[in-house]
């Protein structure tokens, strides 16, 4: 039987391109964002008999509750999630940048992820399955004057603290941290970005490693231009 992966932020981006390639590689999908007209479209390529479109929006508890109970109607089980929804930041720094959207970055980038974790553990625990938590390279070093940057800090520390809560339980932990990706996360397209699929090949990757093998991260980031 084909095993089951929820990802979150499914319908655009890094998350669309990950359900393709993990439908391909055999999994079973459980598709959460708001866009309902995207997951379905989403849903109608990969096929209804593997896929299924739950709306959600992440930053409401009870609404990933929902998300997870319709989840388990559907296929019964839920081997893995991708906890992968995100927002960026709006300009200015510290200095200039609308207060506002510091808590829409922290109500989604933290509490979402958070939320997500809170509502399908105990399916994945009792599954022995998988966590892929999207972070950032952003995770990792600080952006200068960046709210986002420190939201995606928290997400690693998120990371930490679920794998060390994990230990013993057979549930793995990864955290994938992206440079660039060519997504509608940016509203010009970066240059020399990497493509969502670039990111949904690691992704599928660490969800393909054997039981034993536990991959705790993945930085993917493009190659700097030849000089
Ligand atoms: O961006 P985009 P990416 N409730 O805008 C969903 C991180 N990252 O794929 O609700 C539920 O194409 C939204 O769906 P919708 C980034 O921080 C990126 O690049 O329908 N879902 C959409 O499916 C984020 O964590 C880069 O609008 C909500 C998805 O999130 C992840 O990668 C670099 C939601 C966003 O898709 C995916 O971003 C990096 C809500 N309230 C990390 N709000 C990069 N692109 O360069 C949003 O290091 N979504």
């Amino acid at each position: 039987d084909a095993k089951i992966l929820l990802i979150t932020g499914a319908s655009s981006g890094i998350g669309a391109a990950t359900a393709r390639a993990a439908a391909e590689a055999g999994w079973s999908l459980v598709l959460a964002a708001r866009s309902t007209d995207k997951l379905t479209a989403l849903v109608q390529e990969i096929g209804e008999d593997r896929a299924v479109a739950i709306p959600c929006d992440v930053t409401d508890y009870e609404d990933q509750r929902r998300m997870v109970d319709a989840a388990l109607q559907r296929f019964g089980r839920i081997d893995a999630v991708f906890a992968n929804a995100g927002i960026g930041g709006k300009p200015g720094g510290f200095s200039g940048a609308p207060p506002e959207s510091w808590r829409a970055m922290v109500d989604v980038n933290i509490l979402g992820v958070a939320y997500t974790l809170r509502a399908t553990l105990e399916h994945v625990k009792k599954a022995r399955g998988h966590v892929v938590i999207t972070s950032s390279i952003a995770g990792r070093r600080t952006l200068s004057g960046s709210m986002y940057s420190a939201t995606k800090w928290a997400v690693t520390a998120i990371g930490y603290g679920l794998r060390e809560e994990m230990r013993g339980t057979g549930v793995r932990v990864t955290l994938l941290e992206p440079g660039m990706v060519d997504t509608p996360f940016f509203d010009n397209a970066p240059t020399a970005a990497l493509r969502p699929e670039d990111i949904a090949r690691g992704v599928v990757y660490a969800l393909s490693q054997p039981p034993g093998v536990d991959l705790h991260e993945l930085a993917i980031l493009p190659t700097p231009p030849v000089e």
